[in-house]
């Protein structure tokens, strides 16, 4: 298991938990958590039916489930620290932001270019201003493109380390864009 007390780490697990309490009270509701999923969607036009959506939504039901470990529809930042780390990232999360992926991915070729980056940063609450320097950050290999294991990596090692091109993007104030489905690191 990946742990760290990096003061990189705990800083990206305190991003990551102030980006999902939306409304700023110290709980991630269970509505809060699944409206992300249906604000893309919607924002993306796609419909209920569509099958890209019901895995989303599956996806992070599937999360919340594993986050909210006492079952009671809160998570706590307690609950989270306890939770979060890599493991949560490889069982749940990466599905999760995969699904998130796939929504924005219109062109269906695997990868994110600047427009469906910016098209899901938007849907998922973020403006859209500092979305050139969130995709420079996270096209490490600069070409012009965001593939899947490009992105899911480079959230992994943020979630796990605190230090990626994944850190520079949240230092932007994009961290909704990055769609984090909620593991942070382990203290
Ligand atoms: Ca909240
Ligand atoms: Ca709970
Ligand atoms: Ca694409």
């Amino acid at each position: 298991m990946t742990t760290s007390n990096a003061p990189a780490a705990v800083t990206a697990k305190g991003h990551i938990f102030a980006m999902l309490d939306v409304d700023g009270d110290g709980v991630i509701s269970r509505q809060e958590y699944l409206a992300r999923p249906e604000r893309a969607a919607a924002a993306l036009g796609r419909g209920g039916d569509d099958p890209l959506v019901l895995a989303a939504l599956t996806a992070h039901e599937r999360v919340y489930a594993s986050m909210d470990s006492d079952g009671d529809g809160r998570v706590t930042f307690d609950e989270y620290a306890t939770w979060a780390g890599a493991e949560a990232f490889d069982d749940v999360c990466r599905q999760a932001l995969g699904s998130l992926f796939d929504l924005a991915d219109t062109e269906i070729d695997g990868t994110l270019s600047r427009a469906e980056f910016t098209r899901l940063r938007v849907a998922l609450g973020n403006p859209a201003e500092n979305a050139e320097t969130a995709f420079d950050a996270l096209d490490t290999n600069g070409d012009g493109r965001i593939d899947r294991d490009e992105y899911l990596g480079s959230i992994r090692a943020y979630v796990t380390d605190g230090a990626s091109p994944m850190a520079e993007a949240l230092h932007e104030g994009c961290a909704v864009s990055t769609g984090a489905c909620g593991a942070g690191v382990r203290r």
